[in-house]
């Protein structure tokens, strides 16, 4: 509420496992930034409403079957059909949280290990994209999870895939910046406070970062 031109918004991107409660903590966070005056947007990939997610939500619920770097490549052309309106959004002032993104992307195609499909690969398409300000990622054990209801009927929601798709978010993580780690094994409310602390933090040193980045190469 300055005489200054429009702040830009954050993005914010929410990541981890099955039943990490991406979800749960995206609701969350969206309603204490609203209360701290922000405009804020909750999306979340994949978005299963236009028509490239519909081929999606066909393939997850196992109605219809993909070659695997034919899917990847349609949930990662279902981020490249928003990403204009997320870059029109951010410098608007709004701030942005996304449930699941890139890192999702590139991480349950390479655990199908595929010979062709590596996390290398995988991760191809998503440069260029909107290079979130900070990715949280809700950290949890195969017990916590456990504990929160069986296995869904999609196609990911297995034992095998699951512990594969553990594995390979660390190799990621270990890539990247601009990542804090939760412990998202705590209660709701707990975890929520922990994830305000590091949002807050970040959206606290917009002004310092400059405008919204693009997501670059793998660094190894
Ligand atoms: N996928 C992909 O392959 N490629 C891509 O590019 C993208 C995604 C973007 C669908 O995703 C699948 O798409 C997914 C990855 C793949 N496959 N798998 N697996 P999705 O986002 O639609 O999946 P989801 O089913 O909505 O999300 P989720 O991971 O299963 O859940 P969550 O959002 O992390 O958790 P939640 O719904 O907030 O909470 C789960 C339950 O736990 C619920 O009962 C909560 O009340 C409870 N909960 C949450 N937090 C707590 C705490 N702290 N304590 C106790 N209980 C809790
Ligand atoms: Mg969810």
């Amino acid at each position: 509420v300055g005489h200054e031109s429009t702040r830009r918004g954050a993005l914010v991107v929410v990541e981890g496992l099955d039943r990490a409660g991406k979800s749960s903590q995206c609701e969350k966070l969206r309603d204490y930034l609203s209360e701290q005056g922000h405009t804020v947007k909750y999306i979340r990939f994949p978005d299963r409403t236009t028509p490239i997610g519909k081929l999606i939500d066909s393939y997850l619920r196992g109605s219809t079957d993909q070659e695997d770097h034919s899917i990847h490549l349609l949930f990662s052309a279902n981020r490249w059909e928003l990403a204009k309106s997320i870059q029109e959004d951010i410098a608007n002032g709004i701030t942005i949280i996304v449930d699941r993104y890139s890192y999702s992307g590139a991480v349950y195609s390479a655990a199908k290990a595929n010979p062709t499909l590596s996390l290398e690969w995988a991760w191809q398409p998503e440069i260029g994209l909107p290079r979130p300000d900070i990715c949280l990622f809700l950290s949890i054990s195969a017990e916590e999870a456990a504990k929160r209801g069986g296995f869904g009927a999609e196609r990911y929601e297995n034992e095998a895939m699951q512990t594969r798709v553990r594995e390979l978010f660390r190799t990621l993580f270990e890539r990247q910046e601009d990542v804090s780690i939760i412990d998202a094994g705590k209660s709701l409310e707990e975890v929520s406070k922990d994830i305000q602390v590091v949002v807050s933090e970040c959206v606290g040193r917009l002004g310092a970062t400059g405008p919204l980045r693009t997501l670059g190469p793998l660094v190894n």
